[in-house]
């Protein structure tokens, strides 16, 4: 029986309160999504994100890729989402290098949204150009209501942080024009985050500290320090020299490791777990079809994938249904 409409969403603390009972939901941007009963939306995703980035708790984003992977998040109890650069190009058969187009980037997000409610923070590489393209980028993402971008000071096209070792740094004062336009068209209330990929170029703390710095004053809300260290020293000195001048948010892909207690004591604010659903889909459907070819059958996999059940369940069946019985004609 489908009864997702009742369904106990566990919650990540008390951050985040969804207004289960809303239809059509309205943005901050006053664009009308579709969400359907059943899923919900956060009241105001703009203001959700920034609840999570700036609570003195420590808080996580979970990655998500399309609407599925997006609504198994929020069934799980993330409060917020990252739409990850990377996992989005690999669902799509594109490699992380601005493969997939500024525009596949919102219609993905679009999908997110509606399909979780979630305040969704997106990882918009380095704005596929100049300030204009990253202001145009921004601004349909408010569009589409997500709640927040991230751009990285690189230039186009960029290259996964984690492949090869050319990752040059745009100019400084270059890229925090990018963030100034991007605050100065979608106002105060879409987060900005700016993200410094000093360390991965190999330029160390000061190069670091220094961008992050301009960058604050550029606008930003919150400074994404990313190392790609299998220890978490680099981003530890980088938190105890900046001191939360602005909130700090990271991506531990690389130091895994390290316990979040540690994450938590030095004050950081969000955690990106960033390409984990992803990998978990990759990991999920090699397997399952290394079977079917083998067993030249479905029969024995039946228990290890999920129910369809599950699957209408997520997507709010049970809500078209309802709408069925409201809208349509009951002869015949
Ligand atoms: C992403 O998820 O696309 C990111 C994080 O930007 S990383 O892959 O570590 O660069
Ligand atoms: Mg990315």
């Amino acid at each position: 029986m489908l009864d997702s409409s009742t369904e106990q969403v566990p919650s990540q603390g008390t951050k985040v309160a969804h207004a289960e009972e809303e239809r059509h939901a309205r943005p901050a941007s006053g664009i009308a999504a579709f969400i359907p009963k059943g899923i919900g939306r956060v009241d105001d995703p703009t203001d959700a994100l920034r609840q999570l980035i700036t609570s003195p708790d420590l808080s996580f984003l979970m990655e998500a890729h399309d609407g599925l992977s997006a609504a198994i998040a929020r069934k799980a109890g993330f409060a917020g989402l990252w739409a990850s650069g990377l996992s989005i190009s690999a669902s799509l058969g594109y490699r992380d290098a601005n493969e997939a187009s500024w525009t596949d980037v919102v219609e993905v997000v679009s999908r997110m949204v509606d399909a979780s409610g979630l305040p969704i923070l997106v990882d918009g590489d380095s704005g596929f150009g100049n300030f204009n393209n990253a202001r145009l980028l921004a601004a349909k993402l408010l569009q589409r209501g997500a709640a927040g971008v991230c751009l990285e000071d690189k230039g186009f096209p960029k290259m996964n942080s984690f492949v090869g070792d050319r990752h040059p740094l745009a100019d400084i004062d270059e890229f925090s024009g990018r963030l100034k336009a991007v605050k100065d068209t979608t106002g105060h209330d879409f987060i900005l985050v700016a993200r410094t990929e000093a360390l991965i170029a190999g330029y160390g703390l000061e190069e670091a500290l220094l961008r992050a710095e301009a960058y604050a004053a550029a606008g930003a809300d919150a400074i994404l320090i990313h190392s790609r260290k299998s220890l978490p020293d680099e981003i530890l000195a980088f938190t105890d020299r900046w001191q939360n001048k602005l909130p700090v948010v990271i991506v531990p892909t690389k130091y895994y490791k390290t316990p979040v207690a540690a994450y938590r004591s030095a004050g950081i604010s969000t955690v990106i777990w960033a390409n984990h659903a992803m990998r978990a889909a990759v990991a999920g459907m090699r397997q399952i079809c290394a079977r079917i070819i083998a067993e030249e059958s479905v029969a024995g996999i039946e228990s290890d994938v999920a129910t369809l059940d599950e699957v209408f369940r997520l997507l709010g069946y049970d809500e078209l249904a309802a709408a069925e019985e409201r809208y349509l004609p009951k002869h015949g």
